[in-house]
């Protein structure tokens, strides 16, 4: 036999990643095993219905291969369409219907996140500022104390100034949550997505109350806020590319 006859009676024997190795051995290797009748007996294999027609769905067999075989890898996020410079927040924060807070805050501001928490905050609640997760942290100045047991309520709406829109992202929602422990108090909404995006749904946007203790069991005193997507969107451009596909007005 010769050695061309050889790697002929070889290769059909090869599982398709062998056989793909066998590629990028030499010219002489990948011009044999370029041959499209191997890939026809691999992809037969997986998906034996594609013998059925008299030519690949696809270019070649060994594209189809190639395109199934890979594994998925996560692919990177294209660049968001709007950045945090584009982004004014509206937050409104009623403790039963008195108003306690009322801010609008650039994007930028709250995106930093990079404030340090005021002294006198607990170890949990900075531990868990510092995680890697993505947060969007505002301080609140000056700070307010709200008895436990009120009713507290938050509305946030985002405005975008790259198109004068704007979005809801909380719609009077009660912080239900209280979290002495954790020293946070939390509300969520769903978000609502526009029309283009029909099969998303069921993300929620929570936001946090974050707090210190404040001498007395009855009160707590709110030093910042804390917005974020759970698992939905967890770096920067997620939030971008979230905030991009709401419901905008
Ligand atoms: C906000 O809530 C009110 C009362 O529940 C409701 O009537 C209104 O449609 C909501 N707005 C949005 C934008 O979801
Ligand atoms: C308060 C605060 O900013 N916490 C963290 C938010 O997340 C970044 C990293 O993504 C941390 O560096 C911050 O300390």
């Amino acid at each position: 036999m010769s050695y061309e006859e050889i790697l002929k009676a070889v290769f059909p024997l090869l599982e398709g990643r062998d056989l793909a190795a066998c590629m990028s051995v030499c010219k002489q290797w990948q011009e044999i095993a370029k041959d499209d009748y191997f890939w026809k007996c691999l992809c037969a294999k997986r998906w034996p219905s594609i013998c059925k027609q008299p030519s690949p769905p696809t270019l070649s067999y060994l594209k189809l291969f190639k395109t199934f075989y890979k594994r998925q890898k996560s692919r990177p996020l294209l660049p968001p369409r709007l950045s945090f410079n584009d982004l004014d927040f509206y937050i409104d924060i009623w403790s039963e219907e008195k108003l306690v807070y009322s801010e609008v805050v650039t994007g930028l501001v709250f995106r930093k996140g990079a404030w340090t928490p005021p002294a006198g905050v607990s170890d949990v609640l900075k531990f868990h500022l510092a995680s890697p997760e993505y947060n969007l942290t505002l301080p609140i100045h000056p700070r307010f104390n709200i008895p436990l047991g009120e009713t507290v309520s938050v509305s946030v709406l985002v405005a975008r100034k790259d198109s004068e829109k704007v979005a809801c992202v909380i719609n009077k929602s009660v912080f239900e949550y209280v979290d002495r422990s954790a020293y946070r108090a939390m509300a969520f909404d769903y978000l609502e997505f526009s029309p283009a995006h029909p099969f998303v749904s069921g993300i929620r946007a929570w936001i946090s109350l974050l707090f210190m203790d404040h001498g007395s069991e009855e009160v707590i005193d709110v030093f910042g806020i804390e917005l974020d997507f759970c698992d939905a969107a967890n770096s920067e451009e997620q939030v971008l590319w979230l905030f991009d596909m709401l419901d905008w007005k």
